[in-house]
């Protein structure tokens, strides 16, 4: 076990670890929208309680901040192609499943390409603020690849937040170049601290030409990982750590890694279910190991939330992932396309954008903040979900049938707070509704009281409101929380005059499938 005071090793640019640790351990409430209605680090309404220089660093970052989410994109560049470590729940034909979902492929690009792409992309989607190189294999494994492309950037598109995802491996040897290029988010995959349990997770490494099996391939795994977040902590670099949960190997583990992590001054643990198929070729998809349910992952990640902040609104993108995360706009960004297009990248014209986004940001948060003083006096015990079809704004913005996700929000008399998302089969196919992906959407989202949309058709309105779930569309193209909020105290009053008797729902299933159809 390395101990912190290794690490702040002389190096320049080191800062003092005690400080940093401290800010992160004292601030609470990423990703949480507050839900005491107090500023949380993601909210637009200011930094709230965060220390100004990470506040700097989170406010614009989709990833970091839950309530940025809604406003601002991130981009991926696939430009490293090989792996150093084998994980049960990868199969090399597709891309890294610790920031992917399985059985999609990205293409793949030089750095000279994929610098031309930033550059496309952030000239057509000015809200698009972070670069992240997260596979298909494992960024530091192709560090040539993987840096020459951040220096490209850098010189080009300085404005542009740099990010990396990295199963961790090589990290310690890495972490001076990373802090170089001005690296300021690193996601770091850490499944356990105990390599009995990595044993079970990962059937070999290979470091410095030689491949380590077993539990002596996983202790140094997990020990090259744990080095390298506390060489970044020591530098002030924010990290994430991704952790995926597969029930039976580390669910109940994840509690320590989450212990562990928090010491060493991780800023985000960001739980995120296996999703596993046979079609994916996996050792897990083979074997039929399983994925937690969306409760099961709710109670894990609520759980360590007392801990540390707790990401939710991860959506396990591709490689070569475009837009806001629940959107994918990667098929509009081809290499073909790329090639083709004329880049006009204006700096003046990306800041007046974000300017104006920043002002609807401002304003969500006012009237949520509004709508939250009208529940101030209620008392109740009652908790629920809802699920909420948008395409980002922090609006009920999307039909019913276009949805290819839900954002699922837990109400209270706290007010309401981002829980996570749902992803569904598309139930508006080519005009007509679908009545087998009608079915699917009630199952993944059947823990929910309401889906509010923007607008729905008879037929699903009238199944959904049979499987228990009351359609609402009479906030159509209003913000999310404030109407939220207005709806819950409207339910409270139903209750508490007994027009209504409160009833518990069920559980909702993740979706397991490739998922191609949804991207
Ligand atoms: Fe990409 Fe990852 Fe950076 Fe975000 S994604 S490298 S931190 S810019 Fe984000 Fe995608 Fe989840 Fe990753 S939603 S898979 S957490
Ligand atoms: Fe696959 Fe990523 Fe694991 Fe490598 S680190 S084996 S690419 S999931």
């Amino acid at each position: 076990m390395h101990g912190l005071t290794e690490v702040t090793d002389g190096t320049s640019g080191a800062v003092d670890i005690g400080e940093i640790m401290q800010a992160i351990a004292e601030h609470k409430g990423c990703g949480t929208e507050g839900g005491s209605g107090k500023a949380s680090c993601g909210s637009g309404a200011g930094q709230g309680d965060l220390p100004t220089e990470i506040w700097e660093k989170v406010k614009n970052h989709p990833c970091y901040s839950e309530e940025a989410h809604h406003h601002y994109a991130r981009m991926h560049v696939a430009v490293a192609p090989a792996c150093n470590i084998q994980c049960n729940y990868c199969n090399r034909k597709y891309d890294c499943a610790n920031e992917s979902r399985p059985g999609v492929v990205s293409e793949k690009l030089s750095p000279e390409q994929a610098a031309k792409k930033v550059l496309a992309v952030a000239s057509t989607i000015p809200q698009m603020t972070v670069l992240g190189i997260a596979g298909p294999g494992d960024p530091l494994a192709n560090p040539a690849k993987t840096f020459k492309t951040f220096e490209l950037i850098s010189k080009t598109a300085p404005d542009i937040k740099l990010c990396l995802s990295t199963n961790g491996l090589t990290l310690p040897d890495h972490v001076d170049t990373i802090a170089a290029y001005n690296v300021d988010h690193v996601t770091i995959t850490i499944n356990m601290v105990d390599p009995e349990i990595g044993a079970q997770i990962y059937p070999w490494v290979f470091y410095n030409h030689k491949r380590y099996t077993g539990i002596e391939g996983a202790r140094l795994l997990t020990e090259r990982q744990l080095l390298g977040l506390e060489m970044l902590t020591a530098r002030g670099i924010l990290t994430k750590i991704n952790s995926v949960m597969i029930p039976g190997v580390n669910d109940k583990h994840l509690v320590e890694v989450n212990k562990a992590v928090k010491s060493r001054g991780a800023f985000l643990h960001n739980i995120m279910p296996l999703i596993s198929a046979p079609e994916h070729g996996t050792v897990f998809g083979l074997t039929g190991q399983r994925g937690p349910s969306a409760q099961e992952l709710k109670a894990l990640q609520d759980s360590c939330e007392g801990e540390m902040n707790m990401m939710r609104h991860c959506r396990q993108c591709r490689a070569d992932a475009v837009g806001l995360l629940g959107e994918d706009r990667s098929a509009e960004f081809t290499t073909d396309k790329i090639m083709a297009m004329e880049v006009n990248y204006d700096i003046d014209t990306r800041r007046a954008y974000q300017a104006a986004v920043e002002q609807e940001r401002v304003a969500k948060v006012a009237a949520k903040q509004e709508e939250l003083e009208s529940l101030a006096g209620e008392s109740s015990d009652i908790k629920l979900l809802i699920a909420v079809a948008t395409k980002g704004s922090g609006l009920i913005n999307e039909h019913f049938g276009h949805a290819k996700e839900f954002q699922v929000y837990e109400l209270s008399t706290s007010g309401a707070k981002f829980v996570g998302h749902r992803r569904v089969d598309l139930y508006c196919q080519g005009g007509f509704g679908e009545e087998d992906s009608l079915e699917t959407i009630i199952k993944a989202i059947n823990d929910c009281h309401a889906v509010f949309v923007a607008k729905i058709g008879g037929c699903p309105k009238s199944d959904l409101t049979a499987a228990g779930i009351e359609p609402v569309d009479q906030y159509a193209h209003e913000f999310i929380e404030k109407s939220a909020i207005a709806w819950f105290k409207a339910y409270l009053d139903k209750v508490n005059s007994g027009e209504i008797t409160h009833q518990v729902r069920g559980d909702a299933a993740i979706r397991q499938g490739a998922l191609i159809s949804a991207a």
